[in-house]
Order: C-alpha cells, then structure tokens, then sequence
C-alpha cells in the first residue's frame, strides 16, 4: 500500500515542456489535501519541480506524480469507444480529454492524463482513496467517461440559490467528477442575472420568489465568481435564459413584453405554462437579440440554454417563430443551443442540444430531430429530477412524477430512455433540481445527496461497469465526506450506511 503518513510530496514532470498553470495550480491543491487528509503538516517547496508536501519527505517518504502523456500512454483498454469531433455526441473530445490513470504503489502514486482535465479527475480519485484508507492499497485505474455531458440543472429562480451555496454545489459537483452546471436563471417568479442590455430585469424581478420568499440575483461580479469556481473545479456553466414561456418576471420588468403595455403582476405561485412572449410585438425581437447575447457574452463555455418548456398557450406557428430568433440570436453569438425537448417539434440546426424530461409525450420529435443532426441531453423526470420527493412523506418536493428513491435514480439505463433514438446520438445525462419546494442551502443538498451520486454514475459509467450493491457500498463512503463537509443528505433506508 501507498501511506500518505509516512510523508509526502507532490512532483510534477520536470520535461522541456513547461507545466500549464491549470495543473500547477491543481498539484497545489492536491498536495494541500492529502497533507490534510494524512494529518500532515502542509508546506510547500520552492523548488520548480516539488510544489507541495512535507518538503524534507526524502526517502522514506511517498511522491505523489503528475503526467501529461500522450493518449497511447494511459493503456485505455483497447476498443473504448472515445469518437469525438463535430457531428459525434462528443464534438469537442471531452471524453479523451477526461481520460486518466491513477498507478498506486508502495512508495508511490503516479497520475496520468493527456489534459488538466483528466489530472484532475486522477487527483479527485486518490483524494477519495486516501480518505477512505488512508493507506491506499496497491492498484490501477483506467478510466474515461461514457457521456461527455454529464450535468446537473439547478433552478435558482424559483427560489435564489446564492454565490456560497452554488460554490458548495461545484465542490460536490467536482467530487462526483460532473462536468456542466446549467443554471435556470429565469422563470416566471424572478430573474437571476443582471444584463447589461436590460438592468431593469434585475431592479424589478430581482428579488421576487416563490411565496414572496427572500431572494436576490448575480451581479456581474457575483457571475465573474461562479465562472472561476466552475473553472477551478473543471466545471462548465451553461446560462438559460427560459423563452417563448416561463416568462412573467420578464414580463413584470418590463411591460413592453405585454399586449396590454402594462407590468405584469408578480407571481408567487408555483403554476407553470401561463405566461408567452409574444411575436407580434416590436419589442420581443430587441429583447431576446440584446438578453441572449448579453449573456453569450458573459459565457466562456460553447452553449446557451433557450428553455423552450411549457408554452402552453402558444399556437405552434408562434413558438417557432420565437424559438427561431433566440436560437439565431445564440448562434450568431458564437454559441450552441440547448433546449428542453419541446423545441424539437421546430427545425434546428445540426449540433443542437435537445434536453429530454418529460416521459409522458413528444418521444417521436426528440427521435426524429437526432436523426437530423441534433444531439440530446437525457433528464427522464422519473429518475433524474431531484426536486420529486424520496417518498410521499418526505417534506419537500413535487410528486408530478412520482416519486424518486435512491434506486430509481441509479437503475435506468441511458440507451433506452427514449424510444426509438439512435443511441449514438445522445450526449449525456444532466439531473435537474427544480427549487419550488426547495428554500434553503440545506433544502439543496437534502435533495441531491444521495441521489446526485447516483445519476452522476450513470453519466459516467458504462452499463456493465455498475451495479446497484456496488454503488451503495461506494456511495456509503462519500457519505462520510458529506459529513464531514457538514452537508446533510437524506438518510435512504435503501443503504447500509456506516
Ligand atoms: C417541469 S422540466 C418544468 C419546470 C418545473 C418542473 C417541476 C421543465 C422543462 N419544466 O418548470 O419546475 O417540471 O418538476
């Protein structure tokens, strides 16, 4: 076994390449938590090559290695299925790019990836051996993700989740290795992020929720803080800006938006599909035009979410027209458009993603619209909306679904989720946390832990690699980080916790 007790340090390649300061700064951060998890004390080497650990380790201590290599190096087993590029599901190779080996001896663990991103990923692994052990036994790991898209959507709108709880969200987040936090910033109760074309979306429906409950909204600055923790954790963030419905905060901020010219009233009710834009008026254009690009702007990240959900009193001719113009609004900025599956019963342009949620209907134009070039994210309400109660006496959540335990968010399988799409097509699996129900920073994490894990698994597992004994063993474990962590989660009599 490899004993972080006996004194570590933690050493990057010293090659004629220079190091990239992404995995300077993820070694450092490394080193930091094992010297906290072995009980070590943390200092940090001047030298070039050792950047953290106990410094005089010498040699009875443990290296803990960084590489950059070549793909060939990793011995991904042969016939992994990594295809990437445009027209694939995984058009920037963010699969390859995730890739990783973690080779743990006596003396010595060595970390493997061709990019930070899989270093990363190799780190967060040894991070959760080490707590587990500490002294990690023997072993190899080589390991690449099934879905490039593997994501969680949180609704901050409904009820606002601020700066800190979203930085605790990403630090599960990184744990659980997912890989896209897609904010729902607006709703028909308030809008969440400040845009310069339209300040008065934050100054009227800023601080308007759910039952009148407190909120608030990202300042530009509070945004500029999200992208760096997203980033520092290898996380993408993906802002929705939800239209043609969903839309009375909008509405109340500005009342060009209605046929009457007058404010929409507030809404505090959790109702869904009352509120549209409307094609008809000249301000609709401007709106979405100067919001989608404005938030375009503010997005490092390849895409922007257009919702699309619920306009249930639109007449198809109208939907499309107004999905047309935000999709040509966030294409022209550069960006790729994401969706719910409702946009698939309008053309899209190749590469678009198309969120599927609702089981109920609509599987024929999600099958079709991929079989004409879109690609699509897999959020089946039955087993990946987080924000649907355990069981009918858990206090919070929604029960349209039914319900979700722990086993339901672990047991389905990706390919058959949707009839008839080719499973070539799919990139990825995202949970969603709707917050109707869902007030407080604890209120979050009672809802994702455990059942985060679990569809964090199937994002990333191939069918054979998991199974439901396996996973509640492992998912007992990272219960002992939550705790230490001080989060709580919900106790599922489903597992034998410790
Ligand atoms: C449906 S999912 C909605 C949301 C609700 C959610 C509650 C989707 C695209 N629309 O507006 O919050 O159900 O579970």
């Amino acid at each position: 076994p490899f004993d972080p007790r006996a004194g570590l340090r933690v050493v990057l390649p010293a090659g004629p390449e220079p190091v990239p300061d992404e995995v300077r700064a993820l070694a450092r951060r490394l080193a930091d938590d094992l010297a906290a998890l072995a009980g070590l004390p943390v200092a940090v080497s001047t030298t070039d090559s050792t950047i953290g650990g106990t410094g005089d380790a010498g040699g009875t201590g443990g290296t803990v290695e960084l590489r950059l290599v070549p793909p060939a190096e990793l011995g991904l087993p042969a016939g992994t299925p990594l295809d990437a590029g445009p027209g694939t599901a995984d058009p920037t190779g963010v699969r390859a790019a995730e890739a990783h080996r973690l080779d743990v001896r006596a003396g010595r663990a060595t970390l493997s990836a061709t990019t930070a991103a899989g270093l990363r990923h190799a780190a967060t692994t040894l991070r959760q051996l080490v707590a587990a052990g500490p002294a990690v036994p023997a072993c190899t790991i080589v390991d690449a993700p099934r879905y490039p898209w593997r994501g969680l959507a949180l609704d901050v709108a409904r009820h606002f989740v601020d700066v800190p709880t979203v930085e605790a969200v990403l630090d599960v987040m990184a744990t659980l290795k997912l890989r896209v936090l897609h904010l729902h910033l607006t709703d028909d109760q308030g809008w969440r992020l400040d845009v310069p074309s339209r300040p008065q979306l934050t100054a009227r429906s800023g601080h308007t929720a759910v039952d009148g409950d407190p909120a608030g909204f990202y300042t530009a600055a509070d945004w500029d803080r999200l992208l760096a923790a997203a980033a520092a954790r290898g996380v993408e963030l993906v802002p929705e800006i939800d239209v043609p419905g969903h839309v009375n905060a909008a509405q109340h901020a500005l009342p060009e938006l209605n046929p009457t010219g007058e404010a929409a009233a507030v809404h505090t009710g959790i109702e869904v599909g009352f509120s549209q834009l409307h094609a008809a008026l000249p301000a609709t254009g401007g709106f979405l035009r100067d919001v989608l690009s404005d938030v375009a702007a503010m997005t490092p990240g390849g895409y922007v979410h257009i919702g699309g959900d619920e306009a249930l009193t639109m007449q198809p001719g109208e939907y499309g027209e107004i999905v047309a113009l935000a999709a040509a609004a966030v294409r022209n900025a550069g960006k790729t458009v994401v969706g719910w599956q409702e946009i698939a019963k309008v053309p899209l342009e190749p590469g678009t993603v198309v969120q599927w949620w609702d089981e109920r209907e609509g599987a024929e134009h999600v099958a079709a619209a991929a079989r004409a070039g879109a690609l699509v994210l897999l959020s089946p309400a039955t087993h990946a909306y987080l924000d649907l109660k355990y069981h009918p006496g858990f206090p919070l959540g929604l029960e349209w679904a039914g319900h979700v335990e722990l086993r339901d968010a672990h047991g389905w399988e990706p390919a058959d989720a949707v009839p008839g799409l080719p499973a070539e097509r799919i990139t990825g699996v995202e949970a969603c946390l709707w917050t109707e129900t869902v007030r407080t920073p604890d209120d979050v994490f009672l809802m994702l832990l455990p059942r985060l894990a679990a569809v964090a698994e199937v994002a990333w597992s191939a069918p054979d690699r998991r199974g439901w004994d396996g996973f509640t063993a492992r998912v007992a474990t990272l219960a002992r980080g939550w705790d230490a962590a001080g989060l709580p989660w919900y106790r599922s009599p489903q597992v034998s916790w410790h």
